[in-house]
């Protein structure tokens, strides 16, 4: 039975565990919960166990929600750990910094791109965004990965998606950081990547963020 990832109509939360799964080769079911089904669906213990999404039914038909946790465990099975204890630390520090950079998701594809909760929280994220920036790229120094292996691991996935969300709304966000902009296009360019980046909702299409939101605008 493949794997089902259950989550709203949306990148956001979930998106990074997409990637690491194209790019593994695992097999999934995307379950995309529709906006008016979401509050029966949040009731429902077996899917969403703290009443919210992501979650994911494991391959032992078991679920689990945190989307962190989710990715972690699709980075499992997909060999996308780094193998020693220091690039393993360094690729939790880099997804725990993309926790703290989850605003993005939002602000691209949830608020209102009208609203007053868009303005706020978009100028808190940017006057935040030099700072996680900085520190990212000072891990990354010269490897060409984070985990500091001769693949992607995980956190190359969960910053790609955090980093790829900022460029939507700034397109200039990474032109003082040169590493992190051909570490970016290194990953955006790796042929499973590029295959399931072509073949994703594209902005402006449903699936990819909600109706209203800067994603769903053509
Ligand atoms: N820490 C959780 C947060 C999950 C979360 O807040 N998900 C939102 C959707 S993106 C949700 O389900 N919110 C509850 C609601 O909409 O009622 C995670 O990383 O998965």
């Amino acid at each position: 039975m493949p794997l089902k990832l259950y989550y709203l109509p949306l990148r956001a939360r979930a998106e990074a565990t997409r990637l690491v799964l194209n790019y593994g080769g695992i097999p999934y079911e995307d379950v995309s919960v529709e906006f008016g089904k979401w509050p029966e669906l949040k009731a429902d213990a077996a899917i969403c166990p703290l009443g919210q999404l992501p979650s994911l039914e494991m391959n032992d038909g078991t679920v689990i929600c945190q989307s962190g946790a989710i990715l972690r465990y699709a980075a499992r099975l997909a060999n996308l750990i780094p193998s020693s204890p220091e690039g393993l630390a360094e690729a939790e520090m880099i997804q725990e910094i993309t926790q703290e950079m989850n605003d993005i998701n939002p602000i691209v594809c949830y608020f209102d791109y009208q609203s007053d909760v868009y303005k706020s929280k978009h100028d808190a994220y940017f006057n935040a965004l030099p700072k996680w920036l900085s520190v990212a790229q000072r891990v990354l120094g010269d490897h060409p990965f984070f985990g500091r292996g001769t693949g992607p691991s995980f956190a190359d996935f969960a910053l790609f998606h955090i980093v790829d969300m900022t460029l939507l709304v700034q397109p200039k966000a990474l032109d003082e950081y040169s590493k992190l902009m051909a570490w970016f296009k290194s990953i955006q360019a790796l042929p499973a990547v590029k295959a399931y980046l072509e073949k994703r909702p594209a902005k402006g299409v449903a699936g990819s963020g909600k109706p209203g939101s800067l994603m769903a605008m053509p």
